[in-house]
């Protein structure tokens, strides 16, 4: 399947715009906002034009507007309130995922009431970014604030073409797993048609969770992740800088009136625990302490830009500098010399390319950092003298920026040596490091950067390839081994497609053949459950060698078990049949009730699109007013008797009591289904058989697995009829036998 990309208008969402709106004296005044997700979108906005979609840093009143002119762009203002901001803004993104993304998980603030939060504002975020979306248009939507923002777009919008790009690291498994959330996010970020991230380890940390947590089929090779039945594509794009603009800012920054005498070590850094500030200051204390005679030979000048001031941790932080650099510049500084000169401020941009252009050494030693730009500007503008980058090896730039001297940043001491290293340096060397980064840089530059990521999000979309026997080879090999197989499958939409009535529901030839085959095996053992009465879903299936289980379990029969039948279905089928005659009397055209004993299930599949929840609203109260437990199904609403009975408990029935209480021994259990109601299977059998859920992405499941269609059903019952022979069964032998 190809489907063609057309090119409509470029939708950027992202927490904050690129303006910063202050109020004062009444009246509105628009500020740059800092950070590197700023620094690399506004320019691509620039050229591309389009709307962002932001927080623009404080309440708009209703009647007020954002125009900023010659933005060459439209921006639409997202309001968040007060206690919106502390706990989407500070308390979840800031404080739980920035900290743990960052591999830094003992920061974290964990509170439930802002992950409620975090929901709404992405909802919020999706419903202004859906206002503007037409046809062939692309949205862009940007860093972690908004990860289940293509999932509630998706939602409203199922053909929308999504990209999104993270701007910070991916964290391995073993940290992401920590996050409570962790389904929920990696669902709302498979939503798109393509998740970018800076640097391919960052790719591949993300494909482990997918696999690992949602159950998902990776393709690596291709870097293609399937998601129920879509399919994201998942890339690494290494951020580069507007690379000229940098360069003619620092040609023609503002030049000291005389070269100042001392050897200039840089720092410039957003005030965060992540950029390793308080380390870096150590190793520098330590050179000065290792080195007496740099001692007013260097001065090292660290700007840092206020940055979350509201968090706790970023108060601590601030504090923790001043106290350094209070301390290193006591014990070192001299009437004529000041080690340190320390600025809390954001610097204009003339002033900054001035200072990366005369800085001798730049000091990047972020602690873990997705990319670092800071990096890449240092490179870009220097222009005279070669100066050193030194660079973290945990920030994404040092996977490329090879020529620079990397280090650890927590190790003080070997940070402390590179520097003097660097300070020391010889001038061919620092040419031949410093031109190497400029080549790769200018090449690999901002635009080059928004070409791959627009070319790619804008492809036409294809499908992976089918899942094959070797799939479920890998998944279900080791599981089952020589064990006996129980394979519980659910009907309509597992093993048959779904149709508009459920008696045109076929099983098609392919899948009749390779049941017939399952059936033949003497190791493995079928049963059907499904939501139809047992007898109508034994004639669909007709194979005589399978266990049934009608009425989602309430009455279950077949070969190798007793026949069974939930004791109160007597009376709940007395009861059914009046709530059948009132659900009749819903007048819409198109809907119908299926009676089937002691449950019913009402259909609006046929019914408009737009009347389907007024429907469900009206038969969910009848049902619930009859006494019986109304549950949501596919264009469909289930009467069932509130009796504490469901899948699971069927499931559960029908291996205690064909193969003994010590079932799990003996058997390994497999479940493949489609439907809401499969979830209670999926919930029983946690931990003690592999699950599959079948069809589109739009639920969460329980399930170990998802799978996209009956055909993968299909494939996986051929692996099953193929597999190498495993033990037949042996009856237990209860201790009180002979
Ligand atoms: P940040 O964490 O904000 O970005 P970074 O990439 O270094 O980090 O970008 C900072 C930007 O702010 C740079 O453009 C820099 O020039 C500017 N800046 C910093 N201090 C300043 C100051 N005092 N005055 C003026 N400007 C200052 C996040 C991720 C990074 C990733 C970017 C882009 O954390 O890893 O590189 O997004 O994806």
């Amino acid at each position: 399947m190809v489907e063609s990309a057309k090119r409509g208008k470029l939708i950027v969402a992202s927490n904050r715009l690129p303006v910063t709106v202050k109020r004062s004296q009444g009246r509105l005044q628009a500020g740059r906002s800092s950070g590197g997700l700023v620094a690399a979108m506004e320019p691509a906005m620039q050229r591309q034009g389009g709307i962002w979609i932001g927080w623009p840093g404080t309440q708009l009143k209703p009647d007020e507007s954002l125009h900023v002119e010659g933005a060459g762009f439209d921006m639409e203002p997202v309001g968040l309130s007060p206690t919106e901001m502390k706990r989407f803004y500070h308390g979840f993104s800031n404080g739980v995922l920035w900290p743990l993304f960052h591999s830094l998980p003992e920061r974290m603030q964990l509170d439930p009431k802002n992950w409620k939060t975090y929901e709404a504002i992405n909802q919020r975020f999706a419903d202004a970014i859906v206002e503007h979306l037409e046809d062939d248009d692309l949205v862009w939507i940007h860093d972690y604030h908004l990860a289940l923002c293509p999932e509630f777009v998706r939602r409203a919008r199922p053909d929308a073409r999504i990209a999104f790009f993270l701007h910070i690291p991916f964290p391995p498994f073993d940290l992401f797993r920590i996050l409570p959330n962790h389904h929920a996010l990696l669902r709302g970020l498979l939503s798109s048609d393509l998740v970018g991230f800076h640097c391919p380890g960052y790719v591949s940390n993300f494909e482990d969770c997918v696999e690992r947590l949602l159950g998902a089929r990776v393709d690596r090779g291709n870097g293609e992740i399937e998601h129920g039945d879509r399919v994201a594509r998942v890339a690494a794009f290494p951020l580069g800088i507007d690379y000229e603009r940098y360069e003619s800012a620092a040609r023609e920054g503002p030049r000291p009136k005389r070269a100042p005498h001392e050897k200039i070590i840089l720092g410039v850094d957003r005030l965060d625990y992540t950029k390793g500030i308080p380390e870096r200051l150590r190793a520098y204390e330590r050179m000065l302490e290792l080195h007496p005679e740099m001692r007013g030979e260097v001065s090292f000048v660290q700007i840092a830009v206020p940055s979350r001031e509201q968090v706790s941790e970023y108060q601590a932080l601030k504090r923790e500098i001043d106290e350094l650099v209070g301390r290193i510049n006591g014990r070192f500084g001299r009437s004529d010399w000041t080690p340190i000169r320390y600025i809390h401020r954001s610097i204009p941009g003339p002033k900054l390319s001035a200072l990366y252009r005369d800085a001798a050494v730049a000091l990047v030693t972020p602690l873990r950092d997705g990319m670092n730009l800071v990096a890449k500007e240092f490179v870009a503008s220097q222009t005279d003298d070669p100066g050193v980058l030194l660079l973290s090896r945990m920030a994404g730039a040092a996977e490329t920026m090879r020529e620079a001297l990397r280090v650890n940043p927590y190790n003080v001491e070997g940070v402390s040596e590179a520097l003097h290293r660097a300070l020391e340096m010889p001038l061919d060397e620092r040419e031949a490091r410093m031109r190497a980064l400029q080549r790769r840089e200018r090449r690999h530059d901002l635009g080059e950067w928004l070409d791959l990521f627009i070319a790619r999000a804008t492809e036409p979309r294809h499908s992976m390839r089918p899942v094959a026997k070797e799939d479920f080879e890998s998944w279900l090999g080791a599981f089952t081994g020589k064990h006996r197989l129980a394979v519980f499958l659910d009907f309509d939409g597992t093993l048959a497609p779904i149709a508009s009535h459920p008696s045109l529901v076929k099983i098609q030839d392919g899948m009749r053949e390779v049941l017939a085959l399952c059936g033949r095996r003497d190791d493995t053992d079928l049963a059907i459950v499904s939501g139809r009465g047992l007898a109508d879903v034994r004639r669909m299936v007709d194979n005589d060698r399978f266990v049934y289980a009608g009425n989602h379990g309430l009455e279950i029969a077949g070969p190798g078990i007793e026949s069974y039948q939930h004791p109160d279905i007597a009376h709940y089928e007395r009861r059914a049949v009046e709530l059948v005659a009132e659900l009749e009397r819903i007048d819409a055209e198109g809907a119908w009730v299926e009676a089937k004993g002691a449950s019913l299930t009402f259909h609006f599949r046929e019914v408009e699109a737009e009347e389907h929840e007024a429907l469900a609203e009206m038969a969910r109260s009848a049902i619930r007013e009859a006494g019986f437990q109304a549950r949501d199904a596919l264009c469909a609403v289930e009467a069932r008797p509130p009796i504490g009975w469901d899948k699971g408990h069927a499931v559960l029935h029908v291996l205690r009591t064909r193969y003994g209480p010590g079932w799990s021994e003996s058997v390994r259990v497999i479940y493949a289904g489609d439907d809401e109601t499969d979830e209670d299977a999926f919930r029983s059998l946690h931990g003690l058989g592999m699950t599959f859920r079948v069809g589109a992405a739009t639920q969460p499941t329980r399930a170990r697995r998802r799978l996209s269609d009956v055909n993968a059903v299909e494939t996986m019952l051929r692996w099953i009829a193929e597999r190498a022979p495993g033990r037949a069964f042996e009856r237990p032998v209860s201790p009180t036998e002979p």
